[in-house]
């Protein structure tokens, strides 16, 4: 059996809407008053206060890998953090207008050294990495605007000890990745206007006299927001960046962007439609590395055969999570999921095609029969999968269930049916199960 991750299973849940760097949503106040790598805090805010002449009203990254209202990062590499703060005072309109600021430590005392003025209403998230090469990092800004949806992104770089701009452009999602393997990390920015219905890519280099332009491409301007972007690869090794975004009701796509041809590139966006059709699917399950292996794979629902009489509400849907070369998908699992008990099992592959799951979502069962291709109809049953309270299990055990997996609330136990054609290992079904790392999540099927 492959080894499974489950980092999805929580990307699925906490895939909020958009931003740049969003993730999970988490408790302000615990992150404000998260450990500190020093009691330094309190001097960088009296300096910085000394700086600004009046008290001042800080502001913190609402997402993204730094969520303090100090950020830390030693951008010159110097072996010493600088501290980078986000305020504004009394005097601003703070609606509309925001400060970063830097405070270095020199000579043992912190000391703002530069300080510039953004039009913005808050900070989404910040990211640094060295983006013109020089070997001294740049810091990439991503601030809210009129509201938590509209986003700017500046680069400012370290000039003689002071940020100086180097870049801005509108975003709603944006990763810094070296897209085209020349050792120089590009800013690749992803800017969704719903009025318009549109939505481009565009990838960015800087280098010590400006800013290039490396290219763009339209992405589906239907949908209606971005997950955090996900650095990855192609499963032909080439580095790629995915991007989950939310389309209809309960519908996701998956945008993949790489370098072709000397420029950014989508494989899926369909022009006459402005759509991405090929990674629809009915469902808000996020592209996830479903079998560890380094490369991402985007989830393909596909319903289950059923007798005619069945509702749509009754239908049942098989997940095939695959991996793309640029060219092609190929399969890396077959699964049924069920966000709602919290589980799912990898198919065995010779039930593909050959089975099907009658729903019972008030009782907490799932049954898998054979399903006769020719015939349209169900046969033997092959597997129950029942879900009971701990209490219920210990009071109604039979020798027909086994248990699989249990939590604190819930045992997950199974019932192997009997069947002449198709292979029933309990060894391999058990290793197939596993539980959601996060459950009550999203849509069933
Ligand atoms: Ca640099
Ligand atoms: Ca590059
Ligand atoms: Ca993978």
């Amino acid at each position: 059996m492959i080894k499974k991750s489950l980092a999805f299973l929580i990307s699925i849940i906490l895939c909020f809407s958009v931003s740049g760097c969003n993730f999970a949503s988490t408790n302000v106040d615990d992150m404000l008053n998260a450990p500190k790598p020093s009691g330094d805090l309190d001097l960088i805010q009296i300096s910085l206060e000394k700086y600004v002449g009046e008290s001042v009203d800080l502001r913190y990254p609402r997402s993204g890998e730094y969520r303090s209202a100090f950020v830390l990062n030693d951008l010159d590499g110097n072996g010493t953090e600088e501290a980078f703060a986000f305020y504004s005072t009394k005097n601003d309109d703070n609606t509309t207008l925001m400060h970063i600021n830097m405070i270095n430590y020199i000579d043992g005392e912190w000391t703002s050294s530069s300080d510039i003025k953004i039009q913005a209403s808050g900070v989404d998230c910040i990211k640094f990495d060295d983006l013109d090469g020089d070997g001294v990092k740049e810091i990439a800004v991503g601030w809210n605007k009129y509201s938590t949806l509209d986003h700017e992104l500046t680069v400012f770089s370290l000039n003689s000890g002071k940020l100086i701009q180097r870049m801005q452009e509108n975003y709603s999602a944006f990763s810094l990745c070296d897209i085209n393997n020349d050792n120089i990390t590009e800013i690749i920015t992803v800017y969704l206007d719903t009025v318009e219905e549109s939505s481009i890519a565009k990838a960015f280099a800087l280098d010590t006299s400006g800013v290039e332009n490396r290219g763009s491409c339209m992405l589906d301007g239907t949908v209606s927001s971005y997950n955090e972007p996900i650095i990855s690869t192609l499963s032909t090794g080439q580095v790629a960046v995915y991007i989950d975004a939310t389309k209809g009701k309960a519908g996701m796509i998956t945008e993949l962007l790489y370098w072709e041809n000397g420029g950014i590139y989508t494989p899926f966006y369909d022009a006459t439609r402005n759509e991405n059709i090929t990674t629809q699917r009915t469902s808000t399950t996020g592209c996830t590395d479903f079998n560890s292996n380094g490369i991402i794979d985007i989830p393909f629902m596909q319903s289950l055969p059923a007798v005619a009489s069945t509702s749509d509400s009754e239908k049942a849907y098989m997940t095939y999570w695959q991996e793309f070369d640029g060219n092609e998908f190929s399969n890396v699992a077959v699964t049924v999921m069920n966000y709602v008990d919290g589980y799912y099992l990898e198919i065995p592959a010779d039930w593909v095609d050959n089975f099907t799951i009658l729903r019972k979502p008030d009782a907490k069962q799932r049954v898998f029969y054979r399903w006769n291709g020719k015939t349209l109809s169900t046969c033997e049953e092959i597997l129950r999968i029942q879900v009971l309270t701990i209490s219920n299990w210990e009071s109604s055990k039979t020798d027909d269930y086994f248990e699989v997996a249990r939590d604190q609330t819930y045992v997950y136990t199974m019932k192997l049916g009997d069947s002449s054609t198709l292979t029933l290992d309990k060894q391999d079904i058990t290793d197939g199960f596993h539980l959601l790392a996060v459950s009550k999540g999203e849509n069933v099927n």
